[in-house]
């Protein structure tokens, strides 16, 4: 029997994996089987979007933590594919800050490409997955909600990309339970539209925070508060947005805050992140971990050392997304495929400590920037992915913090060098607080350029 490879996810991630193999196989080389199980009846992971909160249509737990209007939170120089740029699939350049619909294309148009979306079985969640040392074989127990049905099957490998931006992690506040509203995490966020005219209190100071505070603002809400329980975002932002400390206490509709202050609103949404989340793994090959760019136990970010015939890919707190998974991707396919060995497990161990100093050391966000893209290029530098200036989107990444810092609302009118083409991003054709409508038709569009 030929070795068998078990990937667990199909959004960006297991995607990139399935790419990596697909294209070592169009260079002619003999791949392994390859069986990709995913929860969801369609691929693309938190791209695809869907209204569903709390369960599915299977009750299962909704995946999605996407919302309508959703533009990219990064410039797309950041995140672009080595191997299909965003002119190679748009045939013409296009802005840098895409809406959702704009980045899942994109996603889509290589794999459709890549013809693999028949190594995907969809409605299918990986309810269990253990590892039997006598058979050297991962024993793979999956939901089968087409047929109604569960199976068990055997693998060689397993790649964990389920993603962990799904789980909230939801913290409680006293009063919470006499609020007379809706309290929400931002996973089940979905339309701005329903808080217009809402006094607003949002806690957490990270991109879900900024994001939906910011889409809440540009869709008419009436007034936002940020409570921050380490340091406040510091934006300049609008007249009827507010940042506090802490919140201590909610009666009714009244929160107090750690200075005292008091302020009615009529819901808060919870943005305080979410929980790396595997109920499926076993304890012996379970990741646990906080949202860091270096987690515990990961060999070069991806190998689990204790059983290192399994991987998890995209686990790393990110600032770069689809070109850091390809660059996992290839490396876990060329480990798997034995064009690349591992060192022992003392060595892996002391890999992953000098990797977790170094994360530690970076003082700011830059650094954080840096020391990704330093990751990206210590993998892409080990397989055939193609090579890119890494520094370069980097600088793309730096360009985008002054640009937040300088106008947090006029940041996605800006351009980036694209380093896989060279080409300037033009202008969108509307500024991001006018352009309510976020379809891919409308975003296509040419029109008179903005920039502010
Ligand atoms: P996911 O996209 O989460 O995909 C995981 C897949 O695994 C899903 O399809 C899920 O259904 C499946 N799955 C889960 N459990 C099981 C199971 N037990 N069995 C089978 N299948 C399972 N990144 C950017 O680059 N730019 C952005 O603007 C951006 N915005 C974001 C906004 C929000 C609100 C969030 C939450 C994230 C955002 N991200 C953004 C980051 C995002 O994490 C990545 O872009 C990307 O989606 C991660 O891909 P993934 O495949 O690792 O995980
Ligand atoms: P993040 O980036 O993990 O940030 C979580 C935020 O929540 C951060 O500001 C935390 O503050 C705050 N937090 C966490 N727990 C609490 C409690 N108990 N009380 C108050 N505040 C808390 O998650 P996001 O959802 O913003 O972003 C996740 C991804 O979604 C991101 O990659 C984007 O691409 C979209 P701290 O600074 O730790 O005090």
């Amino acid at each position: 029997m030929s070795t068998r490879v078990a990937i667990i996810g199909a959004g960006p991630s297991g995607l990139a994996q399935l790419r990596a193999f697909q294209s070592a196989k169009q260079k002619g080389a003999e791949i392994p089987e390859i069986v990709c199980f995913e929860k969801q009846s369609d691929w693309g992971g938190l791209w695809n979007y869907s209204w569903r909160t709390g369960m599915d249509e299977n009750g299962e737990s909704a995946h999605g933590s996407m919302y309508r209007y959703l533009w990219s939170n990064g410039p797309k120089e950041g995140l672009e594919f080595a191997d299909y740029s965003f002119e190679d699939h748009f045939d013409h350049p296009i802005a840098s800050y895409p809406p959702r619909a704009v980045l899942y294309d994109y996603i889509i148009g290589r794999v459709e490409k890549a013809n693999i979306r028949n190594l995907i079985r969809f409605n299918s969640p990986v309810r269990r997955v253990t590892y039997d040392e006598a058979s050297e074989k991962f024993s793979i127990i999956v939901e089968d909600h087409e047929k109604g049905t569960e199976y068990t099957e055997e693998f060689d490998y397993v790649i964990v990309s389920s993603g962990h931006f799904s789980t909230p992690n939801a913290p409680h506040y006293p009063g919470f339970d006499t609020f007379n509203g809706r309290i929400l995490h931002a996973h089940d966020f979905r339309d701005a539209l329903e808080f217009k005219g809402k006094d607003l209190l949002l806690i957490g100071t990270s991109y879900s925070a900024e994001d939906i505070g910011s889409q809440c603002w540009k869709y008419g809400c009436k007034s936002i508060t940020v409570s921050h329980r380490t340091a406040p975002m510091g934006y300049d932002w609008p007249d009827n947005w507010k940042e506090v400390p802490l919140l201590t206490k909610v009666e009714k509709n009244t929160c107090t805050f750690n200075d005292g202050t008091q302020k009615k609103v009529d819901a808060i949404i919870l943005c305080t992140g979410y929980l790396h989340y595997f109920p499926f793994m076993e304890e012996k090959l379970k990741l646990r971990t906080n949202n860091r760019l270096y987690p515990v136990n990961l060999y070069n970010g991806v190998v689990w050392v204790d059983n290192p015939k399994c991987m998890y890919l995209g686990m790393q707190d990110q600032w770069f997304t689809f070109n850091m998974f390809d660059a996992q991707a290839w490396y876990v396919r060329d480990v798997i495929m034995g064009r690349l060995d591992l060192p022992s497990k003392a060595k892996m161990f002391a890999d992953i400590d000098q990797w977790r100093a170094d994360e530690d050391a970076q003082s700011d966000d830059y650094g954080a920037i840096k020391f990704q893209g330093n990751y990206i290029d210590h993998l892409i530098r080990l397989t055939d992915y193609p090579t890119f200036d890494i520094q370069g989107s980097c600088e793309a990444f730096y360009q985008w913090k002054k640009h937040k810092k300088k106008g947090i609302m006029t940041f996605r009118n800006h351009g980036y060098t694209s380093v896989m083409t060279g080409t300037v991003a033009p202008p969108h054709h509307t500024s991001w607080v006018e352009a309510l409508d976020d379809s891919l038709e409308s975003y296509l569009q040419t029109g008179p350029d903005v920039q502010d």
